[in-house]
Order: structure tokens, then sequence, then C-alpha cells
């Protein structure tokens, strides 16, 4: 490695402790670790490695279907990579952060198409990996009824009718209605 590149790497990791109040050391193992699914000489994942890196480090959880969508959360630039600061600041704050940071990153799995509103349509394909993620059978997720359980999120969280859901009416409205936010926040059951 490059002088230069030692001291790209040093500030980078400057900024993530300074984030994540991670130690340096640990942040050194993060790094080994996600190089290691890497293209070789690559600090940058894409899709497919991605989901597989998070899919490992949630084995408990039935993250597949939600994994991808995790992956445009995490990539917060929309560069279609995940850089390893991208990825260790967003891990940080959808697991160890206060409520409000995960939510802020579960928007951005419900904002598919990045344009900084949640609509009907985005919550229907969510609610369907967020239903597989909480282990709902077929049976139960029928009875909850995926249109119903929209409606019932656009009534509680649209606060001000326009038809969408913006990123404080989504945060707001998830930290005052526990039970939409144990069906909604992808984060909560880490
Ligand atoms: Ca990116
Ligand atoms: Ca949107």
């Amino acid at each position: 490695m490059g002088l230069n590149q030692v001291k790209l790497e040093d500030q980078a990791h400057g900024s993530i402790a300074k984030y994540t109040q991670l130690k340096r050391d640990d942040i050194r193992v993060w790094q080994d670790r996600f190089i290691q699914q890497c293209n070789p000489g690559s600090t940058t994942m894409n899709k497919e490695q991605f989901c597989k890196f998070y899919q490992e480090l949630r084995p408990t959880e039935n993250v597949k279907r939600l994994s991808e969508n995790i992956f445009r959360a995490f990539d917060l630039n929309g560069d279609h990579g995940v850089t390893f600061s991208e990825f260790l600041m967003a891990y940080v704050s959808t697991t160890e952060a206060p409520l409000e940071d995960k939510l802020r990153y579960a928007f951005n799995v419900y904002d598919i198409d990045r344009n900084c509103s949640i609509d009907r349509a985005e919550i229907l394909l969510i609610l369907r990996a967020m239903f597989q993620l909480l282990g709902m059978s077929d049976d139960k997720a029928r009875k909850y009824s995926y249109d119903q359980c929209a409606d019932t999120i656009m009534k509680n969280l649209d606060v001000n009718e326009d038809q969408r859901i913006s990123k404080e009416e989504f945060i707001q409205g998830l930290i005052r209605d526990p039970f939409l936010q144990s069906l909604m926040n992808p984060f909560q059951h880490v």
C-alpha cells in the first residue's frame, strides 16, 4: 500500500471512528473481514457480495428478500456499490445506534426510487419482504392482508395526506406507534 493510500485510509478510519465510536483496531478488523468479500484490489461490494455478507452477519433473520433493499439503503451515494465506510457506518447505525438513526436507514429501505418520499406501492413491495423477515406464515400474512396493512400505514404515517410519506413523517410516525414499528422497521429485530 502506497503512502497516499495509507493516509487516505487513516482519514477514512478517523471519520468512521468519530461517527461510530468504534476503536481503530475494531475498524481494522471489520475492514479485513469486509475486503475479503470484495473483488481483489477493490474495497467496494457489489449487490451480490453485499447480500451474501449481510446474510452471514444476520444468519438468524430471514433477510434474504430484504437484503437487496438493504444494499440500496446502505449505498448512500447511489453508485450501486457499498464502500467500507458506507457499510460500517450503516451497520453500526442499524444495530447499535438510537432508534432515530435506525429509522433513517429504514426509510431508505422503503424509498425504492430514492425520491425522498415513500408511496403506497413502495410500502407494498417492502411489506412482503418484511412479513417474510418476521417469519409470518402465508396464512398469517393473508389474515393481515397487504392492502389493508398499506392502508393503515398510509393513514397513520401520512400526516399531511399528500399520499406520500416524508422522512420526517416516517420517523416521527414510527416512534409514535410501536406496533407499526415492529411491523415496518427491519432493524428492530437485530
Ligand atoms: Ca455507494
Ligand atoms: Ca419513493
